[in-house]
């Protein structure tokens, strides 16, 4: 575990943050922080169903987990998969237009083009060789298409075990995207695995964003790296790498502020946290991930395309799959970037962010009864 000794000779400076640190106190923080738009607690709607599956240790049976991730993914299966079993199948099977029916759901659902003409291409040649005369037959061979086709992508975030140095995981996206959530419910989840967190405040841009992250780290017992508003968010994330490595903490997650592949600076102040990260360790960071926002559809592919090809990226996150019909940005994803999807957020909550499992994530969105394969 870390060490929290401010007086440790190899904690570097972070003085001005942390003397208003000592003069703000924890309290007045946590207002502010709550006054903002995030939230990292769980909103009221949450039943006590709920309660017994936000467990994210391993003895939680998975039950309680797949049923959890139902529940997210609820609007996108109402549209989709209710769509599908009301599908009308002529007499002699599945005929063109019921073919073009799929087609609007898929695409409906946000699975994207591609994507939705290679699962129709499959379902017309199963139809031809096996038939599919009813929706149940037609849901079963999708289902298998739909896992084969995210089954290369499932490639879940792999820490080393025993490592010297710091795992370091920067985290990149556009404004409100999920990501400074993303980063409280990853920091409990690798606490729970029992690693030692550091947390670097590397959104400078907005004030809140730094208190944010201050707060939550405190409430939490996970050190965290900042200084104020404006700083370079490169110098917060080198301080913080620094002590990560001094204090042998075993992952470091640096947030980012939000940005668009499109805003030039902002690209090149992103380029600038890696250049810099990788003079103290060249594998640094060792997973740059990218936090999609999976309401925003379409934009989404567009956006994961275009900070692979500017920035280079080892994983992509969805997050608020819970809140939208779009779920199938996933799939869209998959097959146009074939990017690892590392984690998927159905929820504000702590406890709402899963490990991305093909077979799981299918059978939920198809309304499966379980998870088993
Ligand atoms: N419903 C839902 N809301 C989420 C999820 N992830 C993040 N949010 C919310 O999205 C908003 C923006 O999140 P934030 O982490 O601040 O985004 P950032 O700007 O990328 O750091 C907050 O209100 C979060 O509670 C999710 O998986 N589901
Ligand atoms: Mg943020």
């Amino acid at each position: 575990m870390w060490n929290k000794d401010k007086t440790d000779p190899n904690t570097p400076e972070t003085s001005e943050s942390e003397k208003e640190e000592a003069k703000t106190g924890f309290m007045s923080r946590l207002k502010k922080t709550l006054n903002t738009e995030i939230r990292l607690t769980p909103r009221k709607e949450i039943t006590d169903a709920d309660i017994q599956d936000t467990s994210t240790t391993e003895d939680t049976p998975k039950v309680g987990f797949f049923t959890r991730l139902k529940r997210g993914l609820n609007r996108t299966r109402q549209t989709f998969t209710n769509g599908l079993r009301h599908l009308r199948i002529g007499s002699q099977g599945l005929n063109a237009e019921s073919l073009e029916d799929v087609e609007t759901l898929l695409l409906s659902a946000d699975v994207g083009i591609e994507a939705t003409l290679l699962l129709t291409e499959k379902l017309q040649e199963r139809a031809k060789k096996t038939g599919i005369n009813d929706s149940e037959t037609l849901i079963d061979a999708l289902q298998e298409d739909m896992e084969d086709l995210l089954a290369p992508v499932a490639q879940p975030l792999q820490i080393p075990e025993k490592s010297d140095k710091p795992f370091v995981i920067l985290m990149i996206g556009m404004n409100g995207a999920g990501k400074t959530t993303t980063i409280g419910k990853l920091a409990k989840r690798f606490q729970a695995e029992g690693r030692s967190v550091m947390l670097a405040a590397g959104d400078t841009f907005r004030a809140a964003a730094v208190e944010q992250l201050k707060a939550w780290g405190e409430h939490n017992d996970v050190p965290v790296i900042a200084q104020q508003t404006g700083a370079d968010s490169a110098s917060v994330i080198f301080d913080a790498l620094s002590a990560a490595t001094a204090r042998g903490i075993d992952v470091l997650i640096a947030d980012t502020a939000g940005r668009l592949h499109t805003q030039d600076n902002l690209m090149a102040e992103l380029e600038k946290v890696k250049r810099v990260m990788a003079k103290q360790d060249p594998d640094a960071p060792h997973e740059t991930m990218l936090i999609l926002d999976a309401s925003i559809g379409q934009n989404a592919l567009n956006q994961a395309k275009q900070f692979h090809q500017n920035i280079g990226l080892n994983g992509i996150s969805v997050t608020k799959l819970d809140g939208t019909a779009k779920g199938g940005i996933l799939f869209a994803v998959a097959k146009e970037t074939g990017l690892p999807i590392r984690f998927i957020g159905v929820g504000e909550g702590v406890d709402d962010l899963r490990v991305f499992e093909h077979n799981a994530f299918v059978h939920a969105l198809l309304d499966r009864d379980d998870e088993a394969a």
